[in-house]
Order: C-alpha cells, then structure tokens, then sequence
C-alpha cells in the first residue's frame, strides 16, 4: 500500500538505530518525507545526503535535516536519541542520562505538535522513558508509544520458529512486560498453526525438554547483550520493528504490536507504562488487550511492572 498522499515522519536520533531506521522507511516507503534530526548536525545531513543519493532505488522521498520544531508537523516522531549502557554502566544511570536528554528535548519536539502527531520512544530505558515522555508531552497516552517488548517478540518467534522448524510469521505468541530483564514470554498463550506450542510439538517434532522453555527465554532476554558484545550495538532488527510500528500509524493498518503503553487497569495495573498487546491505528494505541495468563504469567507480569515503577520513582530521588 503507497503511503498517504503527504506522510511526514521525523526520527530524533540518527546514530545506529535511528539511521538504519531512516533507511528502512526509506525502503519500505512509509513517507514522502522524512526529516533527520540530531545535535550532531554534521551526522545528519551525511545522513540525509546518503539516503537522497538513493533515491533512484527507493519509493520517492524528500529526506531533510531539521531541528526539533520541525518534528512539530510530522505525524510520527520516532525518538532513538541518548546514550546506550557503557561498560560498568547501571541501567539507572543510563535511565538518569537519558532522562536528562528527555527533559530538554522533549517539551520542545511536542510544544507546537500537531493534535493527532504520534511520538515513538526507542531510546532505553524504553517503558520509563516513553512514561517520562509522556509525562513531559501533555499528549494523550495513547498517542506516545514505545517500541516495548516488539523486538522481544520478534526474538521470541524467530527462537521458536527454528525449534519448531515453521516460518517465524506462523508463530503467535507474544513478550510481555518491561523491554529488559524482567520480560515475560506468553508461553500458555503460544500458538502454532492453531495449536498450543507443547501441542504442536508433541505432534510434530520432539516435546520441550525440561528447562527448554527457560533457555529459549534466557536467549530472548540475553540476545542483545549477545549482538553488542560482537558489534557494538543493535539496529537492523530493532529498526524494522519500529519501522512496523510506524507504517501502522501513518497507514492506519489496526495491526497488533507489542508496545509500550500505559496501564489503566489492565490486570489492576495503573500509572505504569509496559507492553500487552495492542491495536495500533492512525490515532497510536487504540485498544491495549489482555491475553489470558497463567497464575505464573500474572505474578511475573506484576513482577515487571514493580521494577518498572520502581525505576520510575528512583528518577525523582
Ligand atoms: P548511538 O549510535 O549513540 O546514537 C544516538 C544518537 O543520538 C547520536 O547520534 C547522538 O548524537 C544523538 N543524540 C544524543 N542526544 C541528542 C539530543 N538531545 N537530540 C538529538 N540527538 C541526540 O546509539 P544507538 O543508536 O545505538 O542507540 C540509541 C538508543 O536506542 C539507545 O538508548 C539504545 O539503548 C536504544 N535501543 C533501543 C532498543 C529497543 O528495543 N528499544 C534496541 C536497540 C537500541
């Protein structure tokens, strides 16, 4: 499907993630523009000037630079600015470096925003910093989205697809939770072709031994720390899931995608931004779904969402 007439999407960020970012939009002609903007101004339009040098190859679009109010007209800002964890880095000094980039950057990308305009958070900490962003945007919670748990699910069907031998697009099961250690894989919920994944197995291929299901988790969990610790840094996978997110927005697709969102008593979660899943349309996050959970499912699920508020509460002291 071509995109709309005139689509307009910003990515505030272009290092690894939000340049391979920009390039996948490019490729799967999600906007006829697409503006780049980051404090590295030189960065910028290198990348700008590469993606144009395509344009023979490409679907049309006008890649520009520009600066935070640009982004003001877009109807997608995807925000992949920040830091990424160092060595010997916390994850909460890394939240509170990124946040004081969010501080600054984000009131000035939504003061003249559009009422509809859709902001997308990639940056980690993602759950905390999409609240944060949130908090700081005055938007409707269901127009601020973080990428969540969409990566992770990927991971999860690609796993699960080798082990059960089936394209990783046959495989239905979701992660849940934070983006990060505490993510909970949906196994009661798992299917393949119709059936439960034990049952699938149990027909076609050898049964989960004991401790599998534990190992495929640990490997979605660990599979970043797997990809940095080889090249530095995450991007083609993490940039085709936000590109997804985005093409549902602009085009309006009603697809569901894990993301990040806000609970407003979802299994009597409240003021905690994590992933369910969610119907994604033109106006962000439209309906936010329970699946059904086992009691083990649940208690983790309220296991992540304690870390996560915990985090949140930890910025303020
Ligand atoms: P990078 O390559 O260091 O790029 C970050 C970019 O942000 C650089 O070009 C900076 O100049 C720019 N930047 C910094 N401050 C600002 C600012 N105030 N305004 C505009 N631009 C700014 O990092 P990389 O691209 O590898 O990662 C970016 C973020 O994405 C990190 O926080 C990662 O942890 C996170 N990821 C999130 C994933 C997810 O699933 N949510 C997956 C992979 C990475």
């Amino acid at each position: 499907m071509p995109a709309n007439d005139h689509t307009t999407v910003a990515v505030v960020g272009v290092g690894a993630v939000g340049s391979t970012t920009a390039f996948s939009l490019v490729t799967h002609g999600v906007a006829s523009e697409l503006i780049l903007v980051d404090v590295d101004e030189a960065r910028a339009t290198g990348e700008a000037m590469d993606l144009n040098h395509g344009a023979y190859f490409a679907p049309p679009v006008d890649v520009r630079t520009g600066d935070y109010e640009d982004c003001w007209d877009a109807d997608v800002v995807v925000v992949t600015a920040g830091a990424s964890q160092q060595d010997g880095e916390t994850r909460l000094d890394l939240l509170e470096r990124n946040a004081d980039i969010f501080e600054e950057m984000i009131p000035a990308i939504t003061e003249g925003m559009a009422d509809d305009g859709v902001l997308l958070v990639v940056t980690n900490p993602v759950d905390v910093l999409t609240q944060l962003t949130w908090e700081l945007s005055e938007l409707p919670a269901e127009q601020v989205i973080g990428s969540g748990t969409t990566l992770d699910t990927s991971r999860f069907r690609h796993v699960l697809g080798e082990r059960c031998d089936v394209d990783a697009n046959h495989i239905h099961g979701y992660v849940v939770g934070e983006h990060g250690d505490s993510e909970v894989p949906l196994w009661s919920s798992t299917t393949v072709a119709g059936l439960p994944v034990d049952d699938y197995l149990a027909q076609h291929g050898e049964p989960f031994a004991e401790g599998e299901k534990a190992d495929i988790a640990e490997t979605v969990r660990n599979a970043a720390y797997e990809v940095i610790d080889r090249k530095g840094a995450t991007n083609y996978a993490i940039a085709l899931a936000a590109t997804d997110i985005v093409e549902a927005v602009v085009r309006d697709e009603e697809v569901v995608l894990p993301v990040s969102t806000r609970m407003t008593g979802q299994y009597g979660l409240e003021d905690v931004f994590l992933s369910l899943p969610c119907v994604l349309d033109r106006g962000g996050v439209r309906e936010v779904i329970e699946p059904t959970l086992s009691a083990s499912e649940r208690d983790a699920l309220e296991e992540s969402a304690a870390v996560l508020r915990e985090s949140r509460a930890a910025l303020e002291e």
